[in-house]
């Protein structure tokens, strides 16, 4: 085809590939859902509506995007990692981060109903996104940890700020003042002398989030075949498929990671 005199304009378009041998993250976040989650009456501290749809929507990216080897989502947040040699969209970070965007954003609104029921969808919600280039395993590892020790802290204070709001009969600003300079041991102490709450017994989705990795399984099914001069019949036909599956568990220690060997590449 011809070009035509404005075909100049596409080398104003930068170079926005990301470094090669290292993770591509993309992590989206939910925009201003301290209002969205006002808005649509979000349970307190943790909904499960919006954790759920949180994970199907994730789902959906890892279905659409090859190359995600995991990822991982707390409150309004999920983060998506690309495996090192992935070369999807030639590595663009605007393409990818873009994509995975949409993508999760579409399906938040698409699947809304099946999670929140008779609670409209008021607004069209929307999730930011930015790329992040780990070199090694030990950094993204590190990565991994700090959103999770984040969904930790995160909770533990909620936990007891809403205990002592619901349960406690305080107003919120006597539950913020109760809490100033408090540490992680103050308010496991306070849950559980004053709630008989343990909080490692609290649900593992809230404490630990959500991890996203494939798994192989083997499905068998049956099929009808038939061979010449032979009656049709029925056989058990076996196949290895891949499927995301939801964890709630530490990534921060090795156990995870000595029992998933297969989700890092070598560093070297
Ligand atoms: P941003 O991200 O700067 O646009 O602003 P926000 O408001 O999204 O702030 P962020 O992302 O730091 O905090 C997440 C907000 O979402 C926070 O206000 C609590 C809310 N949220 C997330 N999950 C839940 C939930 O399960 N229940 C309730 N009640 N609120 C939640
Ligand atoms: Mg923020
Ligand atoms: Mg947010
Ligand atoms: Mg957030
Ligand atoms: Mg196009």
């Amino acid at each position: 085809m011809a070009k035509s005199k404005f075909e100049y304009v596409r080398s104003f378009e930068t170079d926005d590939s990301c470094l090669r041998n290292c993770y591509i993250v993309v992590r989206l976040d939910g925009r201003n859902f301290h209002k969205f989650s006002e808005q649509h009456k979000f349970t307190k501290p943790n909904d499960s509506r919006a954790l759920g749809l949180m994970s199907r929507s994730a789902h959906s990216v890892m279905a659409e995007m090859e190359d995600i080897i995991i990822a991982y989502g707390q409150s309004d947040e999920f983060s998506f990692v690309f495996k090192r040699t992935s070369n999807l969209f030639k590595r663009r970070a605007s393409k990818l981060m873009t994509h995975v965007a949409s993508q999760f954003s579409s399906s938040y609104v698409f699947h809304w109903k099946e999670f929140f029921r008779e609670q409209p969808l008021l607004y069209p919600p929307s999730f930011d996104g930015r790329v992040v280039l780990y070199p090694s395993n030990r950094n993204l590892r590190d990565y991994l940890s700090w959103r999770q020790a984040d969904c930790h802290i995160n909770n533990l204070y909620n936990t007891v700020f809403w205990t002592l709001v619901q349960r406690g009969g305080l107003t919120t600003t006597q539950a913020e003042d109760r809490l100033k300079g408090t540490l992680a041991a103050d308010k496991n102490e306070i849950l559980f002398s004053e709630f008989d709450i343990n909080y490692n017994n609290e649900s593992a989705i809230h404490r630990k989030g959500t991890v996203l990795i494939w798994e192989k399984r083997d499905e068998t099914v049956t099929k009808r075949v038939k061979l010449p001069n032979e009656e049709e019949k029925e056989v058990p036909v076996t196949r290895s498929r891949r499927r995301v599956q939801d964890h709630h568990c530490d990534i921060i220690g090795d156990q995870f990671w000595e029992e998933h060997p297969d989700i890092l590449e070598d560093d070297n």
